[in-house]
């Protein structure tokens, strides 16, 4: 007696799509994945996020001259707040209670350069809480 092999796998249609099928799926996925970190329709975002170590992270922020980000600042520290300075140049200072968040759509200064940012609050700077914005790449 001849084996035969299932119905399904001679036709080459059904083949490519049982095993083209998963690989589509995620390559769509990737590419929405993707899509999602440089949406076209506005600014992309940062989040800044004030540790309760006395630490901003991240360390470095790098944006485009005249680039506007969404700038997400978190305060996850639930018992103190505080704040984001910097020279009045690179923009406004804030400062967050504790567990607060604040979004802004902040807009780079046009010529490249690199600015500290820091923690006001007695104490934190000297402790490590500062971080930098560096600009710099095409506008
Ligand atoms: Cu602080």
């Amino acid at each position: 007696m001849r084996l035969r092999s299932r119905p399904g796998w001679r036709i080459p249609g059904v083949w490519a799509l049982r095993h083209l099928a998963p690989a589509l799926g995620i390559l769509v996925v990737a590419l929405l994945a993707a899509g999602c970190g440089a949406r076209p329709w506005g600014p992309r975002t940062i989040t800044l996020t004030l540790t309760p170590e006395f630490t901003m992270e991240p360390r470095e922020v790098v944006v485009r001259p005249g680039e506007t980000v969404r700038l997400v600042v978190v305060n996850a520290d639930t018992r103190l707040p505080h704040q984001v300075r910097s020279a009045a140049k690179l923009g406004p200072d804030l400062e967050l209670e504790p567990g607060q968040r604040q979004v802004l759509d902040w807009k780079a200064p046009a010529e490249p350069g690199a600015f500290p940012i820091w923690c006001g609050m007695p104490g934190h700077r000297k402790n490590g809480m500062v971080a930098r914005v560096v600009i710099r790449g095409e506008r």
